[in-house]
């Protein structure tokens, strides 16, 4: 059943360090679904943002001699940043260091505590002086500090816990009941059998004998929450959870909460009871994406494998960009990011069937009828080419059902593999040498320009910079908004004006300027 609204969520960024390709993906996906739901008509509202708060971040903060805040202040605009020149189009951006957020946490931790969900007790762990970080048992590597593999210390304070285990067996049953809410399935399986052990209550705070930047808790001067209880709470209080109502009702329950793999428990466990204990009902679909790795390792900081989206940006533009990590991976799997294959999708998809097509049209268009679309009778639907355009589109709505865009963008890249087939097999330039043939090479040219108005229309939410490029080109305005098949099965090339050559979509690398 369709809805009126969708609520999109991306992780929220921590701000320790500067943005990589694996953040830029999880966005790039949330866009792309935003930007699809929005094309069917629906109201749709992408949230993203940062997590400013906690241990990792009061460290470097310190390292850095910047009080948390102001180094928080520094580096969240550098995510916004790099949003804009990714062309993601969020609706709102939270940071956890808002005074309405923090508002939102205790409120909710009031709520619980009255409940009788959060109670105090004595927390155990063992805690790496140097790293300032409490660990548990089973993360010791060899009994040490699994970050600095320095000495830990067994150390007990008093702290407040959450009953997780309470509603242990509640989830089990919800997730079991709900196919479709852990996405993909592989990821709903290892949770449910992470569920078979029993679950410990979350202890949700920290001393500040130890950590002190955070939110501090309602009932405690000596308390902060601990980072992941006040970062999910993100997702409520960035639309009105306890503060606008109205606004919240209109968007909960999330339709997509996009997140990587490393944060499956966090959001599959903690974040389905956090709520249950709120009596607000879970997210439709938590989807975990793959990692992307470079020579066989995770992307991260701490491997000194960082690949930076805005060199990438800069050498082959945004839409290349976008492409290659929607394209090279089914969402759910891991990718192996390596430049020379975003070179070989770029050269070979990109620049040779989309750029050639759209410049193999347009120069013929000109070079026969002076640039514009020729009146001629046509029988769009009498066209193979145009029989598989049509058939598209419910490709691309059913791959996007199933949260697969890499799917879309294949069914459309056929399209485009059999519009230059159809180019090859009509010959134009054979057509144009016999007068007698002018009414046939203008009905090719309409069936060309009729299809690379639809594929256009259909990357808009994948390629949204040559999409709009092409389209102006075309002189074909309205279409950012299409609910229903029936809304364009009519003609949508103009008769009546000039279209565009322009600047080739995709020139060869050997010929782009990278600076
Ligand atoms: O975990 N490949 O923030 P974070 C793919 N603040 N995606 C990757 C990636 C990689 N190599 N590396 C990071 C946090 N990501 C918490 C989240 S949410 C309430 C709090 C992406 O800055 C992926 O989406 O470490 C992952 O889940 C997220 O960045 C982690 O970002």
């Amino acid at each position: 059943m369709s809805r009126q609204t969708r609520y999109i969520t991306s992780p929220i960024y921590y701000v320790n360090a500067k943005p990589h390709i694996g953040h830029a993906y999880t966005n790039i996906l949330c866009d792309t679904f935003s930007r699809y739901y929005r094309f069917l008509g629906e109201k749709t509202f992408f949230i993203t943002g940062t997590d400013e708060h906690g241990a990792k971040m009061e460290k470097t903060a310190k390292e850095k001699n910047m009080d948390p805040k102001a180094y928080a202040d520094l580096i969240s605009p550098t995510f916004k940043e790099l949003w804009r020149l990714l062309g993601i189009r969020y609706d709102y951006f939270i940071r956890t260091t808002d005074d309405y957020h923090k508002q939102v946490v205790c409120n909710i931790l009031k709520r619980l505590e009255a409940k009788g969900d959060i109670y105090p007790s004595s927390y155990t762990g063992w805690y790496c002086v140097p790293c300032e970080t409490f660990w548990t048992k089973l993360q010791l590597i060899d009994g040490k500090c699994p970050e600095c593999r320095r000495e830990v210390q067994e150390l007990s304070e008093d702290n407040y816990f959450f009953r997780l285990s309470k509603y242990q067996d509640w989830l089990i049953q919800y997730i079991e009941d709900h196919p479709a809410f852990i996405r993909p399935d592989f990821r709903r399986n290892e949770i449910l059998s992470f569920l078979k052990q029993p679950l410990e209550d979350l202890c949700i705070t920290r001393s500040k004998k130890r950590l002190s930047w955070g939110i501090e808790y309602p009932n405690s001067k000596d308390h902060v929450v601990y980072v992941w209880f006040d970062a999910l709470i993100n997702y409520l209080s960035g639309i009105g959870y306890t503060t606008d109502e109205k606004k919240f009702e209109t968007y909960w329950p999330a339709d997509i909460q996009l997140i990587g793999k490393d944060i499956l428990r966090h959001h599959a466990i903690y974040w389905p009871i956090m709520l249950k204990a709120c009596d607000v009902e879970p997210p439709v679909v938590i989807l975990a994406h793959g990692w992307w790795t470079v020579s066989g390792a995770k992307m991260s900081k701490t491997a000194g494998n960082v690949v930076d989206p805005l060199e990438l940006v800069k050498i082959y533009g945004v839409d290349a960009f976008r492409y290659f990590l929607l394209r090279e991976v089914t969402v759910g799997h891991d990718g192996a990011f390596s430049e020379e294959l975003l070179k070989e999708r770029y050269t070979s998809d990109l620049a040779n069937d989309l750029g050639n097509l759209w410049f193999r049209f347009a120069s013929m268009l000109g070079k026969y009828f002076h640039g514009t679309i020729p009146k001629v009778p046509v029988k769009i639907m009498g066209s193979k080419l145009m029989q598989e355009t049509f058939l598209t589109w419910d490709r691309v709505r059913e791959s996007m059902e199933c949260y697969d865009p890499r799917e879309a963008l294949s069914a459309i890249f056929r399209v485009i593999t059999l519009a230059n087939q159809y180019v090859e097999e009509q010959k134009p330039w054979v057509l144009a040498k016999d007068k007698k043939q002018n009414e046939k090479l203008a009905q090719v040219l309409v069936i060309l320009g009729e299809c690379l108005a639809h594929l256009a229309v259909l990357l808009q939410s994948f390629l949204p910079d040559s999409s709009k490029k092409i389209l102006d080109r075309l002189k074909i305005t309205g279409m950012e908004i299409i609910p229903h098949k029936e809304d364009f099965e009519k003609r949508m090339i103009r008769t009546d004006t000039g279209i565009e050559r322009g600047e080739v979509l995709f020139p060869r690398l050997d010929e782009k300027k990278t600076d």
